[in-house]
């Protein structure tokens, strides 16, 4: 049976490659949707960026329903921000993977505190660029 994974990323993230390469490093949202691609093997990903924050909610409302069997997301600044987000996790039944480039928990106070995490299975951050890698192997852990 065929299985889909959403990975979702939210704002600035576009930017990737040129946005603090000191960071977020160089590489960029394309090539980070290739390795995902590669490292999904017979799993299909749905791959996606929004700088708004309705428009990922209304992904993770479409993961919801179509259903996917996995959500790995990004929520860039919204981590710290959007309990609308927050609450659209809340309603998917299946596992969460919250992921981050940069390790939040080394960086400015703002953002050590991810709203995001209670509704995590589990949260990858300071592995750079691989972690969307590390995070679609570790979904098809999960979902084993
Ligand atoms: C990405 C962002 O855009 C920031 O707002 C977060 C996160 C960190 C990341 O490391 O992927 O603070």
């Amino acid at each position: 049976m065929s299985r889909t994974i959403h990975l979702l990323n939210g704002p600035n993230l576009n930017r990737l490659g040129r946005r603090e390469p000191e960071i977020y490093g160089r590489t960029t949202l394309a090539e980070v949707e290739a390795m995902c691609r590669g490292a999904a093997g017979g799993d299909a990903i749905v791959f996606r960026q929004t700088n708004y924050e309705g428009q990922l909610v209304d992904w993770i409302h479409e993961a919801i329903d179509e259903p996917a069997a996995g959500i790995v997301i990004n929520p860039a600044g919204l981590t710290f921000t959007s309990i609308p987000v927050l609450d659209a996790l809340k309603m998917f039944p299946g596992p969460i993977i919250e992921l981050h480039i940069s390790n939040i928990h080394k960086r400015e106070a703002i953002y050590h505190r991810s709203l995001m995490s209670p509704a995590a299975t589990a949260v990858i951050a300071g592995l750079g660029a691989r972690g969307y890698a590390t995070a679609i192997r570790s979904m098809q852990d999960l979902l084993a």
